[in-house]
């Protein structure tokens, strides 16, 4: 099983072969990322029934995929970060030792492949070359991956030639657990019931077993892109964040870029593509990325972001024209769907694609479904249904999403779903202070992502799942980060699920967020105006600019951005509750601020 006479990295060919006698593949497949070979795959997979290909005069060349029911989500109860010690990964992972660790993975791995072929997907998260990218090689027996990280990264003999003899990169073990015996015949979603999703942050590596999903099987997103390159990140100077990255630019052509993070169900992707009201004429949003931020210090005393990846993985339900018409623009071709309904035309659905359902579909377990079922409470679609699309497809995509020198960072900003207490929008007095802000996040849980409605969860810089490191020491590298660079961004806080008494939303969100994304972007080119609050600068109903909206009143806006004391009060005793949990590495300038705050709060 001998690599190609391109491939010239003993390291890399050593560990293939090392990786080939524990798991005993039938074959060893080197990619080469070329079309001809993901069209080789779809056509295997499709013959083999673990894809159906959509009618090409719907949707060309797109695919769905209909996982194993008890393989559709991300698992973090077998999630673990493995330093030495435990205190390393901190409360916010799952730890086991090393050793110990390996160990167990070794006795799943060993003969794990047999039956099956073992593909080397050599993969760049980050323009090819760039200096803030980095190279990852997955290893993988399942070509539904080969084809998604095709998608989602730079991926083939292009990085190859860029990693050379010698060059850095990730390794990435991953398998679907479930060998085949002689003439055993396959299933459509192969996968084991045992799972473990393992991170090594001290030599960076990754294990991981027995699910073919989206981040437990695509490595380089989650586990590399956030996990591990958050340990590289806080090592080596810079950030790895979970994070969109937009641009802004007004009629005059002055262009910003803003880093964002939501935790999930907040709408990050439709903000990453939002198109302003028609009456913002001019003004242009672009998307960079939607889930991921790269962000080194450059060499003016500013920070630099890529999007290090080159798709995106999606949520499809809720998704539609009304909501994002970007989005769907994107899926109109090249597209992987995973657990969408199909339609009777061999097209693709899920609930909130269309205002009504078709007649009749063929839900994502492949049994027969019409909208009777779905007033009964039986989705077509998988709640966590996806699409894998390229991003270069997105109408919006900036034309420098791919500069390998980043896009200079002008503002952060930190949304959680909050019914209460956080108003519309506000900027926090200076760095440390939006660090605080960004360090206590809270989003309220949703009945459909959690099955419980309105409980407030911490998710600091929505990162709780994917820091691969003590969240306090990872609050005390942001602290750092941002006395080493010249040129800060400014940081705010958004919230567009405020609710008024009768529990009725009260901004409308979507293509509206361009006038809070407007002031923000104004005020950190120090254009914009705004009253100092205890809580941090807000803007007046004056200074948002209206233009096209006559619903939104005076009175209105000042209940939106309203500062209820006494809620604060009690949100800052569930801060202290929070830093609680964190203490042994928290950063003491982070409850100093919050007794600060505290004082501040007077009625
Ligand atoms: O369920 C999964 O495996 C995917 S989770 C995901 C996918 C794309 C972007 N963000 C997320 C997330 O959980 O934040
Ligand atoms: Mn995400």
């Amino acid at each position: 099983m001998n690599a190609p006479s391109y491939v010239q990295h003993a390291r890399l060919k050593a560990w293939v072969d090392e990786i080939a006698a524990l798991t005993q593949p039938d074959a060893v497949v080197w990619c080469d990322g070329s079309e001809a070979e993901a069209n080789r795959l779809f056509a295997q997979m499709v013959e083999a029934g673990n894809l159906i290909k959509l009618n090409p005069a719907k949707r060309p060349n797109s695919y769905l995929a209909c996982s194993d029911p008890s393989d559709v989500a991300r698992v973090e109860d077998r999630t673990y970060v493995c330093p030495t010690h435990p205190e390393d990964a901190g409360p916010n992972n799952n730890w086991e030792a090393p050793a110990k660790m390996k160990d167990t993975l070794r006795g799943l791995f060993k003969g794990c492949m047999r039956g099956r072929p073992m593909y080397v997907i050599p993969f760049s998260m980050g323009p090819i070359g760039s200096p803030i990218a980095h190279i990852g090689v997955e290893i993988s027996d399942s070509p539904y991956v080969v084809v998604n990280m095709r998608i989602m990264t730079r991926m083939g003999r292009a990085v190859l030639d860029q990693l050379g003899s010698d060059g850095e990169f990730v390794p990435c073990l991953h398998s679907v657990g479930h060998p085949l015996e002689a003439g055993e015949q396959d299933v459509k979603w192969p996968c084991n019931k045992t799972k473990y999703i393992c991170h090594f942050p001290e030599t960076r590596e990754i294990w991981s077993f027995g699910s073919g999903y989206g981040g437990n099987a695509l490595l380089g997103k989650k586990c590399f892109a956030l996990r591990i390159a958050s340990t590289m990140a806080r090592d080596e100077g810079w950030l790895a964040e979970h994070m969109l990255i937009l641009g802004v630019e007004s009629p005059r052509g002055e262009k910003s870029y803003v880093a964002a993070a939501f935790p999930s169900a907040c709408g990050k992707t439709n903000f990453a593509m939002l198109i302003p009201p028609k009456s913002f004429a001019g003004w242009k949003v672009t998307t960079v990325g939607d889930d991921i931020a790269w962000i080194k210090p450059g060499d003016d005393g500013r920070l630099y972001a890529i999007n290090p990846e080159a798709g995106f993985f999606g949520v499809a339900p809720g998704t539609s024209e009304k909501t994002n018409f970007n989005a769907l623009a994107t899926l109109k071709e090249n597209i992987i769907f995973t657990n969408v309904a199909l339609t009777d035309d061999g097209d693709v659905w899920w609930e909130g694609m269309t205002s009504a359902p078709p007649a009749h579909l063929i839900d994502w377990q492949g049994k027969s479904w019409t909208p009777e079922d779905g007033k009964a409470g039986r989705k077509a679609a998988h709640p966590n249904s996806r699409f894998t699309a390229p991003a270069s497809q997105c109408p919006s995509i900036d034309p420098d999403w791919e500069n390998p020198v980043g896009v200079p960072i002008s503002a952060f900003i930190f949304g959680g779903r909050r019914a209460t207490t956080v108003p519309l929008v506000f900027e926090a007095f200076n760095w440390n202070y939006g660090v605080y802000m960004a360090a206590t996040l809270g989003s309220e849980t949703t009945a459909a992502a959690t099955g419980v409605q309105g409980v407030v969860r911490r998710d600091p810089f929505a990162m709780l799942p994917f820091c691969g490191y003590h969240m306090g020491d990872y609050f005390n590298h942001w602290l750092k980060i941002g006395h080493q660079i010249e040129h800060a961004p400014h940081i705010f806080t958004v919230n567009w699920f405020r609710q008024d008494a009768e529990g009725k939303f009260m901004w409308p969100g979507f293509g509206e967020n361009m006038r809070v994304l407007k002031w923000v972007v104004e005020r950190s080119q120090g254009r914009a105006a705004a009253k100092q609050t205890a809580l941090g600068w807000v803007p007046r109903y004056t200074d948002l600019d209206w233009s096209g909206n006559e619903s939104m009143t005076q009175e209105q806006f000042e209940r939106l951005t309203a500062i209820d004391t006494s809620a604060w009060r009690e949100e800052l005793k569930l801060h202290a509750e929070w830093f609680d949990k964190l203490k042994s590495r928290l950063p003491h300038a982070l409850p100093l601020k919050r007794d600060l705050f505290e004082l501040g709060m007077v009625d």
